[in-house]
């Protein structure tokens, strides 16, 4: 679905190097500076990957042929002892859900598994998940093998993790995005499906591995979340058919729908409250753009994750196509997320450095909230002619 063009512009060229050394990029904003470096890290992964692929492939020519990518995953989890498995930065429901679910089946296969990431403020999904399991102590000699969850290109895993990433001996990946770099051969991604959640079902069910009741509410938990409870508009019948084996696996669906919905506090009213003083609209309400400076969150007392969860509060009135929320990270540093009806957020977000779905995608500003607000109204108009 994204053209060519703006798939280059994201993607480690052959040249990128020589262009690091003429100088050129290096003359450029610190921001590209930080996505050339990414780029490299994640240049090197994917010729590990690359190389990687190829021993795979002259090992297993004989029986190759016959074999599915899921199969040949599986095998790889099968022949690996210790396996560490990591998610994008600031996991979400599918992020999470994804991963525990990954290493408690990896764990009922008799490996030793972990899951690495770095948790956000505290908030439902510490309900959910045993977040207090999660590790940061990641170093490659310790595991042979490397599973990514959830991730479409390899500058969304946690900085702290990236150098030590690429030092893995071998690195699997089970995603539904639209990969913006490339990844190598030990990979099952598919971008039409809603949830990294999803695709995992499927592995699980298509190489027999056992869904557990508690495996099953991990990956419910993802499918809700990408979904928005079956709201968004990526229901399809695969959806709803992953839905209904999870939920015959004994996923338990109230309890997720109690942790994640069935939680509105005097807070979560305010913060919808600030949500609308904070949005500015273009002339015709057809988009919105809500910025939250660190500032403004402390004064409310409110956190990255419980705006998160209304990321979607402007996108669902009536008539808007757009809406940009801009959290304020670090000093005059802002993650953006993107939610659009009918028009393309993920090809938006690759033309500025980020990346995601078609509805729902993100990337990085930096700036101060003056100049962020200036440029957002150009991203409106961009969003809506251009990007449809
Ligand atoms: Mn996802």
């Amino acid at each position: 679905m994204t053209s060519e063009k703006s798939l280059n512009s994201v993607r480690p060229s052959k040249t990128s190097k020589a262009r690091v050394s003429s100088g050129k990029t290096a003359t450029s904003k610190p921001k590209r500076e930080k996505k050339v470096k990414s780029a490299a890290a994640s240049k090197k992964v994917a010729a590990k990957l690359a190389l990687a692929g190829k021993a795979q492939t002259s090992k297993m020519q004989k029986d190759s042929k016959a074999q599915t990518k899921s199969e040949r995953l599986f095998d790889i989890i099968k022949n690996a002892k210790k396996i560490a498995i990591f998610t994008h930065i600031n996991p979400d429901p599918d992020a999470y859900g994804s991963a525990f679910a990954l290493r408690d089946a990896c764990r009922n296969m008799g490996k030793l598994a972990d899951v690495f990431a770095v948790k956000c403020a505290d908030s439902y999904l510490d309900k959910i998940f045993p977040l207090t399991e999660l590790r940061t102590d990641f170093r490659a000699d310790e595991f042979d093998l490397v599973a990514m969850v959830d991730i479409g290109e390899f500058s969304r895993v946690h900085q702290s993790f990236q150098d030590e990433i690429s030092r893995a001996k071998k690195i699997i990946i089970f995603d539904h995005h639209v990969q913006t770099e490339p990844v190598g051969e030990f990979q099952l991604v598919d971008a039409g499906q809603a949830a990294c959640a999803q695709v995992l079902t499927h592995f699980f069910l298509d190489n027999k591995i056992e869904i557990t009741p508690k495996i099953a509410t991990y990956l419910w938990t993802g499918l809700i979340g990408d979904t928005g409870r079956f709201l968004y508009g990526n229901l399809s019948h695969d959806v709803l058919d992953v839905a209904l084996k999870l939920f015959d696996h004994g996923a338990d669906t109230q309890f997720v729908y109690d942790q994640m919905y069935r939680t509105n506090s005097l807070k979560d009213i305010v913060l919808q409250q600030k949500f609308l003083d904070n949005t500015y609209f273009n002339q015709d309400k057809t988009a919105g753009v809500t910025i939250f400076t660190a500032k403004d969150m402390k004064k409310w007392g409110v956190d990255h994750d419980l705006i998160k969860k209304y990321t979607n509060l402007i996108i669902n009135i009536d008539g808007i196509k757009a809406s940009f929320v801009a959290i304020e990270q670090s000093p005059n540093f802002f993650s953006i997320s993107i939610r659009t009806s009918g028009r393309n957020a993920q090809k938006f977000a690759v033309m500025h450095g980020g990346g995601g779905h078609v509805c729902a995608s993100g990337f990085n500003f930096e700036g101060s909230k003056r100049k962020l607000r200036r440029v957002a109204q150009t991203w409106c108009d961009e969003l809506l002619q251009i990007y449809v």
